[in-house]
């Protein structure tokens, strides 16, 4: 990893392109904080697969809740519970099935197209996840106060996507300068 750092800052240097940061925070549309929003950036450089992405089973949950992986990724769901889960999801607007598996045992997919995929257990109604696949290297989960930040974001014109699990997004076109880029957005209902 720190390699993969130091490579990229010395190709920054080299074209003297200055990657800047882009931060803001997320309000609802009710005026709620934007807490655990997915933000990221397209139009920009494309993305490579992450190499390693878990979404586990312990106490009746999906952990993480929500998580944010690069096209292309194969993703784990490990079942480190005591019980049975019946996993499934909606992905692209298709149904997958994980079906039923015991402790201990574990499953993987591999999500090959940006989108929102909604995990869920057939045993455990309360049970709920869910990951947004991205083809972007510009992307975060903001913190509880709806804060977030995106590092190191090359200058150009790109579109500020941003969705909470209460359905609300926003999109708007935006354009990085070598200077920080300080936002505030408001989400719109569904
Ligand atoms: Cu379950």
């Amino acid at each position: 990893m720190k390699t993969l750092t130091l490579a990229i800052a010395v190709v920054s240097l080299a074209t003297g392109a200055k990657a800047s940061d882009v931060l803001g925070r997320v309000q609802l549309a009710s005026g709620r904080t934007g807490a655990n929003a997915v933000v990221y950036l397209e139009g920009g450089p494309k993305s490579a697969p992450l190499l390693h992405s878990v979404v586990d089973q312990r106490n009746r949950e999906f952990i993480p809740h929500i998580s944010v992986v690069t096209v292309g990724t194969t993703v784990d769901f490990p079942n480190n519970d005591t019980v049975f889960h019946n996993v499934f999801a909606e992905y692209k607007a298709k149904r997958f099935d994980l079906g039923m598996y015991p402790r201990g045992s574990r499953k993987r997919q591999t999500f090959d197209k940006p989108g929102l995929v909604a995990m869920m257990c057939s045993v455990h109604s309360e049970m709920g996840a869910f990951i947004m696949v991205v083809d972007t290297p510009y992307y975060t989960i903001a913190d509880r106060e709806g804060k977030f930040t995106l590092n190191n974001v090359k200058p150009g014109n790109y579109t500020l996507k941003v969705w909470h699990e209460s359905g609300q997004v926003e999109s708007e076109a935006i354009t990085v300068t070598d200077q920080n880029t300080v936002l505030e957005v408001r989400t719109a209902r569904p």
